[in-house]
């Protein structure tokens, strides 16, 4: 185990002890958001002992934390692994305000804006964004296509069409391709960051675990076979989201 690890693995035990402690004195009070942030801490603990357990390849575990000035408050804001010089991280928010080199935006077959996440994208973008998109000639189911980021922080959009869901072989085949096409497009125009948002399970109802699987599967592939790529972010829109995600990626085979 690396010592960067180790170290961690013992800041966070401490945290634990401190968080419990805390959780003892207020004990009288029934304070319900300690003890929810008591819970929340040892969720994440047990999440970074089976990632860590899973690390069998050398991809080392990545565990930020935010804590206020009293090291009371304790919050996940990213877990992720490395794959080689890469990084998969994953975080809960907004993928508008993402300042990686693009983000991905899980498009309809005729890159209209439509609602969900990509009705956010162009809602922040402006109207440039539909402009560029409607001279594409739209874009097929797992395919992607770039355009500039507009007035968004990202300088790219990439947009991909996911599969809708439908329980058949083919899903899991055309959701994998979306990303890896997404990061083969990132590549050929030399992007070293890129943030992917949970593609095809909003509207396009594709169950959440399953996708998790699918999409972090493709990336950590697709990473282990090229070289370029330096983060790929997931932006999770809820905490639910993201706790599918991350036990997802403790799985990842
Ligand atoms: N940041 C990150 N994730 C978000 C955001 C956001 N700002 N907003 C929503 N999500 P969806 P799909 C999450 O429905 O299933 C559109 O109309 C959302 O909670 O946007 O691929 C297109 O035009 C969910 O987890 O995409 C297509 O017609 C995830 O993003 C269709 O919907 C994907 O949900 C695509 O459906």
């Amino acid at each position: 185990m690396p010592e960067s690890v180790n170290h961690l693995s013992q800041i966070i035990e401490e945290m634990r002890a401190r968080m419990h402690d805390t959780a003892l004195d207020k004990q009288t009070l029934v304070d319900p958001e300690l003890l929810e942030k008591s819970r929340k801490l040892d969720r994440l603990i047990n999440l970074y002992h089976r990632i860590n357990r899973s690390g069998s390849r050398g991809e080392e575990i990545i565990l930020e934390l935010t804590l206020d000035q009293n090291m009371e408050v304790i919050e996940m804001s990213a877990v992720g692994k490395k794959i080689g010089a890469a990084k998969i991280e994953l975080v809960v928010g907004d993928i508008t305000l993402q300042d990686t080199d693009a983000i991905v935006n899980a498009a309809n077959n005729r890159l209209a804006p439509g609602g969900g996440v990509s009705g956010a994208i162009h809602r922040a973008a402006g109207p440039g964004l539909w402009e560029e998109c409607r001279k594409l000639g739209g874009c097929a189911t797992g395919e992607a296509k770039i355009t500039g980021g507009h007035n968004l922080k990202a300088r790219h959009v990439i947009h991909t069409v996911g599969p809708v869901y439908s329980g058949s072989p083919g899903d899991p085949v055309q959701l994998g391709n979306c990303y890896r096409n997404s990061l083969q497009l990132a590549l050929q125009n030399g992007l070293k960051t890129i943030a992917f948002p949970s593609i095809s399970t909003g509207i396009f109802g594709y169950p959440v675990d399953k996708a998790a699987a699918v999409a972090l599967q493709a990336v950590r592939d697709f990473l282990a076979q090229h070289s370029g790529i330096e983060l790929v972010r997931f932006v999770l829109f809820s905490e639910s989201d993201f706790e599918v995600y991350s036990s997802a990626l403790s799985k990842l085979a």
